[in-house]
This record gives structure tokens, sequence and C-alpha cells, in this order.
């Protein structure tokens, strides 16, 4: 099991490389740490077992949090009745296109691997159309908006050595451009 002991803090490295690419068919290894990074999120969403455990609840959990330097990330995505509408495991994911308009959470953002609040809009593109394989090596487009667009791009960043107070704008956290959709 994934405990937060296990998940990499700003500061380390790992969080900063940039993650290599998996070739398929994956090692037992690799499908194993997949399942391992899904039943975290499964685990933290749901309140008794996050408290049990002192899990902080995430929608997203890349790999380079548990340490590992790998194009892997898993999504599950509850909408405000936390009811799921997105799960998945993204392997070697690529933005193949993005909107130019951007969203952003009201309440900004946080992350597993960033103990403190930083305060500050996060624009990402509202949209993107994305190519990832599963687990089982199967190839998928699909395409993603709003908020599950918005976990995609974050955990897609953490492959990319990105964190989400990189896009916070410094001199005001609060500026958004025109046409910027606020999500809350
Ligand atoms: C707010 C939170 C997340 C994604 C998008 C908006 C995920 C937080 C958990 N993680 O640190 C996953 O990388
Ligand atoms: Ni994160």
């Amino acid at each position: 099991m994934i405990l937060m002991h296990d998940i990499t803090r700003d500061g380390n490295p790992v969080l900063r490389q940039v993650a290599k690419p998996l070739t398929f068919p994956l090692s037992d290894e690799y499908k194993k740490l997949a399942d391992e990074m899904m039943q975290y999120l499964i685990d933290s969403q749901d309140p008794k077992i996050a408290e049990k455990h002192q899990l902080r609840a995430g929608v997203g959990l890349a790999a380079p949090q548990v340490g590992k330097s790998i194009q892997m990330a898993a999504l599950l995505v509850p909408n405000d009745k936390g009811e799921i509408i997105f799960k998945e495991v993204f392997v070697n994911p690529k933005i193949l296109s993005e909107s130019v308009r951007k969203a952003c959470l009201a309440e900004g953002e946080g992350c597993l691997s960033v103990d403190k609040d930083i305060e500050g809009y996060v624009p990402r593109p509202d949209k993107l159309k994305i190519r990832y394989y599963t687990v089982d090596g199967e190839e998928k487009t699909i395409r993603l908006k709003d908020y599950p667009a918005i976990v995609a791009s974050h955990e897609i960043d953490h492959l990319n050595g990105h964190l989400f107070y990189d896009r916070i704008n410094k001199e005001n956290p609060f500026s958004l451009a025109e046409d910027t959709i606020v999500i809350s």
C-alpha cells in the first residue's frame, strides 16, 4: 500500500526530471505499481480509509511522486456528487493538441508533493487531446475538457518535471487572461 511517507516532496530532484517512457509489455513490477497508484487514489477518496491511514485525498498520482522517474500516472476524477467521471492509468501520455482558451480552478490547486498551500490561479488548457497507452499496451486517443483536463494536465506536468505553482503568475497570482474560465 502506498502511504504518505512514500510520497516524494518538493525539493526531491525526481520531481524535476523528465520521466522516461516505458516499453511494452510492462514488467510485473510496473503493472503492480500502476495498481498501487490507482489504489492510493481510491483509498484516499474514501473518508474512512483515508482517516485510518492518514492519506491526503488525491484525484491523480504520477510515478515521480512515488520516486519512479517513469511515464505513468493514475487519474481518478469524481464530479461534485462524488461519482467517478474519469478513471485511467496513462502510460507514455502525449498531448496532441490543446485549446488556446485556458481554465483554472477557483480554489487553485494543491499537490501531494507540496506540503504548503500556494495560492493563485493555475491556468491550463481547457481542452486537451491526449494519446496514451493503457497498462495493457492499448493505444488510446481521448479528448478531455474542464476538470478532467485540468487533472490530466497536472499529472502530465509531473511527468515533465513541472509543478503546479510554476504556472502561477508571479507578479499577480490571481490575474487571468481575458477568456480564461474559472471552474468552481
Ligand atoms: C488539483 C489537484 C490535482 C490535480 C489538479 C488540480 C491533483 C492533486 C494530487 N496530486 O499531487 C497529483 O499529482
Ligand atoms: Ni501533483
